[in-house]
């Protein structure tokens, strides 16, 4: 449910305003501000179709004064409830956009070593395949593209029984992660922390099945395609195909994933098959896999280009436009951490350790150390640091905090990863998308 949309009016009318501007959801966005604020000003505003579908989610046949309604007027029987708005297999995510579909984890739920399917958060470019469309056993995978020399298909029992099967836990992070914290703001969904998670995928290497196919010399990229629809539901036009070069495809973690945590991928993860690269921004991990390219170029479907997913090639001060060619794809993701224990705000007894713990992960690379503040940064003490379950896993780490006085804290963390970069204590480097956002996150807490 956008922050644009609070009502169900506004929530009918989103369709029409993000078909005319599939293209372009962040303008479709503001089209819809624009017109919700001057819906507000008008009667009679609803069209009979929106009305209909209001009359049936406020399950009334019809709703006979309908006319006169004000737009965006929110009718009674919604206004009064205060039920939050769920999404079917998902515990306690924050629902920033119901079309596509957006939703993050709160840190405190992130506190699981290995994220449960129902923490997992949901982020959406189009719309998902029914689960009623989709019968994992007649399922397929094509590989083809230029630089593949015999394109195949496969089911997933084929991809099962041919290839050795392989389980790795790996972090996936969206891009935009952190989002809400940028000045300007950023267009898009504003993420605040949630919008990573690390559960374990089960699957085939994408190596063992592009070499089986055959991968040509000049290969460079791959690119994914998925049965997920575009916005405008227009065949023709893919809602995100994204890829990685060959060198982040041939790794050893690289998935066609058909199981995480051991059981089916959730719906809104990609049932019943993902790609998975972890360490690199989520959108590379294609959901409701259908089709893998091997291409003789970078691949060049919706969202690879710039500003798509990329950052400027230098620093610029907040606020500046950005030519395109001045932008690079963004790959590796940078150092990062979580506090997962205790929740925010919560209130300690003095005199008592507090047991602080959380996770923390950094792309390609491992994460060296782990430091936690109660100064707000002025000194650090050093965490209790885990190995990862395997390369692209996060890390477990965890510290005992003793509070001097009484009073208001905040606990920082911040990790370092194997190359001796460190996260930044405050927002670091604007970019016009507001990408990569590795600020530490901290937490409050009243010692009484
Ligand atoms: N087919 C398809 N794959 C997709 C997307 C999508 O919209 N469609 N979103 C991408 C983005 S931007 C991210 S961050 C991750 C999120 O994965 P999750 O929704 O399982 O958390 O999926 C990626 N894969
Ligand atoms: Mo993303």
């Amino acid at each position: 449910m956008s922050k644009k949309t609070p009502d169900s009016a506004g929530h009918s009318d989103t369709r029409g305003i993000h078909e005319l501007y599939a293209e372009d959801p962040v303008k479709a966005d503001q089209q819809l501000w624009d017109r919700e604020v001057d819906a507000t000003s008008r009667r009679g505003f609803l069209k009979r179709s929106s009305l209909l579908a209001m009359a049936s989610a406020l399950g009334a046949s019809a709703i006979p004064f309908g006319d006169k309604m004000p737009g965006g007027l929110i009718p009674a029987a919604f206004a009064n409830t205060t039920e939050p708005f769920t999404l079917e297999g998902k515990d306690g995510l924050t629902v920033l956009n119901d079309r596509p579909i957006n939703a993050e984890t709160p840190a405190h739920l992130l506190d699981d070593r290995v994220t449960p399917g129902s923490r997992m958060f949901v982020r959406n470019n189009g719309l998902p395949p029914a689960m009623e469309s989709i019968d994992p056993a007649t399922w397929t995978l094509e590989i083809a593209g230029e630089s593949c020399e015999k394109p195949m298909t496969f089911t997933i029992a084929e991809l099962k029984e041919k290839f050795k099967n392989y389980t790795y836990q790996l972090q996936i992070e969206c891009g935009g992660n952190g989002r809400s914290e940028f000045v300007p703001s950023a267009s898009g969904n504003q993420w605040t922390v949630g919008a990573v998670a690390c559960p374990s995928f089960t699957g085939v290497r994408v190596r063992d099945v592009l070499e089986a196919c055959g991968i040509k010399s000049d290969a460079v990229y791959i690119g994914y395609y998925g049965a997920d629809e575009h916005l405008s539901r227009d065949p023709n036009k893919a809602a995100i195909s994204r890829g990685v070069p060959m060198s982040k495809a041939l790794e050893e973690e690289s998935l066609i994933a058909w199981a995480m945590n051991d059981e089916d991928i959730p719906l809104l993860n990609g049932y019943p098959l993902r790609l998975v690269c972890g360490g690199w921004p989520g959108s590379v991990s294609g959901k409701w896999l259908k089709k893998i390219v091997i291409r003789n170029k970078v691949h060049d479907g919706p969202k690879m280009s710039a500003p798509s997913y990329s950052v400027p090639k230098y620093p610029v001060a907040p606020g500046t436009e950005v030519p395109k060619s001045d932008m690079v794809t963004i790959e590796s993701m940078p150092v990062k951490s979580l506090v997962t224990f205790p929740k925010s705000g919560i209130t300690h007894a003095m005199g008592q350790a507090l047991a602080v713990r959380g996770h923390a992960w950094a792309g390609d690379l491992s994460v060296q150390d782990v430091y936690v503040s109660i100064d707000f940064g002025a000194t650090w003490q050093r965490a209790e640091l885990e190995e990862p379950a395997n390369r692209l896993a996060w890390q477990h780490w965890s510290l005992q905090v003793v509070f001097p006085e009484k009073g208001y804290y905040e606990i920082w963390a911040r990790a370092v990863d194997s190359e001796g970069h460190s996260q930044p204590m405050v927002v670091p480097g604007w970019n016009p998308r507001g990408y990569l956002n590795n600020a530490c996150h901290r937490i409050a807490v009243q010692v009484a």
